[in-house]
């Protein structure tokens, strides 16, 4: 650590108690867009900070934008003094089908990015949360009521970052007593930004190309179960699980977290029942294939409901019905084609 970093630690220290002020690393992202808006509601616009590296229109509108490549650690650090931050969301992440294609670029990033947001929290005394995944979980996890403490022998690189990343995080906690948490987030469904390179993406595609198209071409076979989430769910738990007492918890990295599961059959007719002249093909991809199968098909997530109060407040029905709704706006008003 050169001098100048070390002045920075010590100032950071003696002004920054107790103020939330939050920086959002990958923030351009699927969760990281609504993140940013979320939490900007909840603590006010100039006390999140969105960084990403590259500019996005829609979060660097309303509070601090900061263009971060979040592999220089002394440029995160200097962010973190800066804005006298003492929370990091650290979204950054390459997603399973992408990570199968460069696992060495995957390993790198993931972890990469995991590792100077840890040190630097533990430099300026900051809580982090790292999402894990259901991507944690492998084929020799059970499947059904996945527990919270189980198997966990990933065969993605995508997985191995995240139970590598779960372990690294509470070796931090117990080591350095860096307050780390984080939650194994299901697909998440969501209708601002996309997601990309993801296994699950089909089940937020799916809604797009309904209402473009009328029909779509599904690329994970019909009878797999996934954990799903609707993005309202996914950014309470967020909140919910940081906000959470520190002395009932149990668990930290990471906890499972679940509101619905369902197969590409079960969402297409979910799907129909609101639009009978939808229709669904099947060319599945034989990496998303193996990569879907090998994942639980429903998590039990009662030790996060113990710990800190976890109670989706969405599910299927509820979740088609404003997906098919605020899509449609869009496209009616232009805003997407
Ligand atoms: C993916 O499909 O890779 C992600 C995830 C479940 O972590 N959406």
């Amino acid at each position: 650590m050169d001098n100048q970093l070390k002045f920075c630690l010590h100032l950071h220290k003696i002004k920054s108690e107790t103020m939330k002020n939050i920086l959002i690393v990958g923030a351009g992202g699927q969760i990281g867009s609504e993140l940013t808006a979320h939490l900007r509601s909840i603590y006010g616009n100039q006390n999140v900070i969105a960084a990403d590296i590259r500019k996005t229109d829609n979060i660097s509108d309303d509070g601090p934008f900061e263009q971060l490549d979040v592999m220089e650690c002394a440029a995160l650090a200097s962010l973190v003094h800066k804005y006298k931050v003492d929370t990091i969301f650290n979204l950054v992440a390459l997603l399973s089908a992408t990570g199968e294609k460069n696992p060495t670029l995957a390993w790198r990033i993931n972890m990469g990015a995991l590792t100077n947001c840890l040190e630097v929290a533990r430099w300026f005394g900051c809580a982090i949360f790292t999402p894990s995944s259901i991507g944690a979980f492998g084929e020799n996890t059970p499947h059904d009521d996945t527990p919270q403490d189980t198997i966990m022998r990933p065969n993605t690189i995508y997985g191995v970052c995240k139970v590598s990343g779960e372990l690294l995080s509470d070796y931090y906690h117990s080591r350095f007593g860096v307050d780390s948490r984080s939650v194994r987030f299901p697909g998440i469904i969501s209708n601002v930004t996309l997601p990309g390179g993801g296994t699950t993406d089909y089940a937020v595609e799916i809604f797009y190309e309904a209402i473009r198209k009328g029909s779509f071409v599904c690329p994970v076979p019909e009878n797999v179960y996934m954990d799903m989430m609707y993005m309202p769910d996914a950014l309470n738990a967020c909140v919910k699980l940081m906000e959470a007492d520190p002395s009932r918890l149990v668990h930290r990295n990471s906890f499972n977290i679940a509101s619905m599961s369902f197969t590409p059959e079960i969402l297409y007719a979910a799907i129909k029942k609101r639009m009978p002249e939808f229709t669904m093909t099947y060319e599945v991809d034989p990496v998303k294939k193996a990569i879907a199968e090998s994942w639980p098909n429903k998590m039990d997530d009662s030790c996060a409901r113990k710990e800190w109060d976890w109670a989706p407040e969405w599910n299927l029905d509820l979740m088609v019905d404003d997906m098919l709704k605020v899509i449609k706006e869009k496209f009616d008003k232009g805003l997407i084609r």
